[in-house]
């Protein structure tokens, strides 16, 4: 069924170009597996496995059968003074999961929502350690931690400060980016050079006062500002400068949890331990919104001293540890362990890697960079217009190849299914390279 303007126009849609996507607008009414389809019927693959979130594929079966029977079954619990009995086993799994000591998860609905649950539990573990002084937080250019005030404040996104930057939280300053096309375009894996760059923090730390800073907030590999894997070196760095000072260090891992890295974790494929974790996307596939805060168990210890009587953390959602979420991620932990599928996206990095450096000497393209199962081709852009050419890719490949790909300004990004097959990892990049060669 075709959608009205009018049904189009009432959508102000997220992150969207809404006046030229209603112009031809690009829309999904179903997917299975790898594929979405468009309400015209079209089937399309899909290169970026939901927003990062998918990574088992659409609709699968057994998270489907796992919602529609909790829907069924309780639908709603208030989850303040009261509990669904699905978040506390959703809770444990995770715990499972999760580097040893991290035996604490606090639920939320998304990766913003995860990002700023982590930086208020570290403001408040300082006040309840007795170091309230602690109220510094550190983040780093081209960090993304989600759209709510805290993340937006510790993020180094430049579009969200031009719009709403005058009302960030304060005491926040931040690390450089990792990224030099000089110095390390093209590398595969992680960049050899730039380790030092996180000797940053201790500038900061003698600028401030290592005692006054409360935490550190970074992604393992930086991902919707067009992956930016850690150099060799960088993320170990960092950890150490935060250990020396009694900084709380942060991974939000909303993408590079659960598969995206070969592992469960990102700090699990780098053996970099922080103190708090964010998750989001791949907890329940995409399928129902849902977000996890992993805490070690001192962090939570710290809070547990008062009267038993009263509230410990005065913070949650209304939806946090909803039941049909937590059935949803449930049935994705059981079919991660089930199905082996860390291990399957191990063995697919290299042909990713692989079919995504092949695009490497082509002339419009200026970097290409990939970790584990996250990808990015940048190009050029165009003298005139910084980002059309990304668009133009982005389009051409819906309307003319069958393939969804993103694009972030000029820079395109892959997050293939964790269990894809080997030739439709190639397929994307001879795509690709077929788009790139046509365009202007
Ligand atoms: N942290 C990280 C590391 C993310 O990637 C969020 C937090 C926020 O999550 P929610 O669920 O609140 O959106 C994200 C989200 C892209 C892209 O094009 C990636 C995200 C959002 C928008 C675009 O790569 N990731």
């Amino acid at each position: 069924m075709k959608l009205t303007q009018a049904q189009l126009d009432a959508h102000w849609m997220p992150f969207t170009a809404n006046q030229d996507f209603k112009q031809n607008p690009r829309v999904i009414a179903k997917a299975e597996g790898h594929y979405y389809q468009t309400i015209d019927g079209e089937k399309l693959y899909d290169s970026f496995s939901g927003l990062w979130t998918s990574g088992l594929g659409h609709c699968h079966p057994k998270i489907v059968a796992a919602v529609q029977t909790q829907v069924a079954e309780l639908d709603f619990c208030m989850n303040f003074q009261l509990g669904g009995d699905k978040s506390f086993i959703l809770a444990e799994k995770l715990t499972q999961l999760a580097p040893t000591g991290f035996n604490r998860c606090f639920f939320t609905n998304s990766g913003s929502e995860s990002a700023d649950t982590a930086l208020k539990i570290a403001l408040a573990y300082h006040r309840a350690n007795g170091a309230a002084e602690r109220t510094r937080l550190i983040g780093r250019e081209r960090g993304y931690h989600g759209v709510n005030f805290g993340g937006m404040s510790v993020g180094g996104i430049p579009a969200n400060r031009k719009a709403f930057g005058s009302s960030f939280i304060n005491n926040v300053d931040h690390l450089p980016h990792t990224h030099s096309l000089e110095r390390s375009a093209f590398s595969q894996g992680q960049p050899q050079w730039g380790a030092q760059l996180a000797d940053d923090l201790e500038r900061l730390c003698a600028l401030h006062d290592g005692g006054n800073i409360a935490a550190v907030m970074v992604e393992p590999v930086a991902g919707s500002t067009g992956v930016l894997p850690p150099p060799i070196g960088y993320l170990e760095r960092l950890r150490e400068i935060c250990t020396k000072h009694g900084i709380l260090l942060i991974f939000d891992e909303v993408i590079t949890a659960f598969g995206r890295l070969g592992e469960s974790f990102g700090a699990t494929r780098f053996n970099v331990i922080p103190d708090i974790i964010t998750t989001a996307k791949g907890l329940t596939n995409g399928v129902i919104p849902m977000g996890a805060v992993l805490i070690r168990d001192d962090i939570y210890e710290a809070f547990m001293q008062g009267p038993a009587h009263l509230i410990e953390l005065f913070h949650g959602y209304t939806y946090s540890g909803h039941p049909v979420a937590a059935a949803a991620g449930i049935a994705c932990m059981d079919i991660y362990q089930e199905e082996g599928i860390f291990q399957q996206a191990r063995e697919l990095e290299s042909t990713f890697e692989e079919a995504i450096h092949a695009l490497a000497d082509h002339p419009k393209v200026i970097d290409v960079r990939n970790f584990g199962l996250m990808g990015a081709i940048e190009m050029a852009p165009r003298e005139n217009g910084p980002g059309m050419r990304g668009m133009e890719v982005h389009k051409r490949c819906f309307w003319e190849e069958q393939l969804v790909v993103r694009n972030g300004m000029d820079t395109l990004q892959f997050s293939p299914f964790l269990n894809s097959k080997p030739e439709d990892i190639e397929m994307t990049f001879e795509t690709i390279k077929r788009v790139l060669d046509k365009i202007e």
